[in-house]
């Protein structure tokens, strides 16, 4: 049954890619996730590679995010430029604002065009990230007492300018970044201050102008399961999409905490589904206290088992993006002390129970 239906999607993504990477249909899938039976050891079993396992499900890719720094470490480039095992990255640092426009008009692009460049010798697709975000914004446009009119100036024309920059180049971008506050209120930052909402239309706009093909995401994080920030998500894109404001598809970022997998995930990609945008999860990672146990690492094999497999039940649902895929480069023990091992890689890139249960959860159908 899934190597039948693997065959069929073969067949899709062979059209889907002569005509351009977009998301397409599959059969509708409505097996359970397994879990895994035995998790016991400390590296993975499977050696399946991940995006070959979501090509296979009838996804469009499995990525991760890589940061410039880490592109001299050659062990691990090595490993993120296997297309059959990362068909897609993310840059997680490099086009954000402070990195594409540090002044106002002058845009540098050097750091990002290196992602753009190993995307493409790599033959991945690349995912842009991001336009508007409240962080590593630079105090000239967060402390600059600027105006509706001219913010709104200022927001249209970094968003064009660098979804232009990358025309043709990006399978989709995040063009509004962490827009809400966990009640689902917005979040006070210098654009909803300045712009009230208006700020997510001019820039989407400008943003669909400047690369008509790009496919324009809102993203964000604690979104995975039903609750008043997914409900605001929901209503943000129906007001979009009753507007005629161009808005293709909702990034659910998934950092999660092992043992704490939200129960509505499927519930929840299915109401954004039934938006009529895709949704794709960009940013996943599990992460836990320190030490790692057997224990805990046999429970991340199930949660990460978990969320790959409600993107493989999802139609709707077309990627899946890690945050990296070591520990050796995680954000997690900076931000949260005392708390890592989220990735499914270890820090000497070796793959972990976690790479079985991406597998296991690709293979869920
Ligand atoms: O991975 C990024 C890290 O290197 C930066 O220090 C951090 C600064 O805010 O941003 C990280 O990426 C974030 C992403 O852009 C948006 N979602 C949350 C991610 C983790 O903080």
């Amino acid at each position: 049954m899934c190597s039948h239906l693997a065959f069929l999607t073969t067949l899709v993504l062979v059209a889907s890619v002569q005509a351009g990477p977009r998301a397409y249909p599959r059969q509708a899938c409505t097996a359970a996730a397994t879990t895994a039976a035995s998790a016991s050891a400390a590296t993975a079993t499977s050696t399946t590679p991940l995006h070959s396992a979501a090509r296979a499900a009838g996804k469009l890719y499995f990525g991760s995010a890589t940061d410039n720094p880490e592109l001299t470490d050659q062990p691990y480039v090595a490993i993120l430029s296997q297309s059959s095992m990362f068909g897609q990255i993310t840059p997680g640092n490099s086009m954000k604002w402070d990195a594409t426009e540090p002044e106002r008009g002058v845009f540098t692009f050097a750091a990002g065009d290196v992602i753009a460049d190993l995307a493409a010798s790599n033959g991945q697709l690349l995912r842009g990230h991001n336009c508007v975000w409240y962080n590593q914004l630079p105090s000239w446009v967060s402390s600059g007492g600027f105006d509706n009119a001219t913010l709104t100036e200022i927001v249209a024309t970094h968003c064009g300018t660098v979804v232009g920059h990358y025309a043709g180049q990006t399978y989709s971008w995040d063009i509004i970044n962490e827009p809400f506050n966990d009640d689902g209120t917005w979040r006070s930052d210098v654009f909803y201050n300045t712009m009230g909402e208006s700020f997510v239309p001019v820039a989407l706009n400008a943003a669909r102008a400047a690369d008509p093909k790009t496919k324009l995401y809102i993203n964000d994080y604690n979104i995975e399961g039903t609750g008043a920030k997914s409900t605001a998500m929901v209503n943000l894109v129906k007001s979009l999409k009753a507007q005629g404001v161009p808005i293709d598809g909702i990034g659910i970022q998934c950092h999660l905490i092992v043992g704490e997998v939200p129960s509505t995930l499927k519930e929840n990609f299915e109401q954004f589904t039934a938006l009529g945008v895709e949704i794709a999860i960009t940013e996943l990672d599990i992460r836990m206290t320190l030490p790692s146990t057997t224990a805990l690492l046999a429970q991340q094999q199930a949660d990460y088992e978990t969320v790959i497999s409600t993107c493989t039940e999802v139609e709707g649902c077309i990627g899946v993006t890690v945050w990296d895929y070591t520990d050796k480069y995680s954000w997690i023990p900076s931000t949260f002390p005392g708390q890592g091992a989220a990735c499914p890689w270890d820090a000497n890139l070796v793959t972990k129970p976690a790479y079985d249960g991406i597998v296991q959860g690709f293979e869920s159908c």
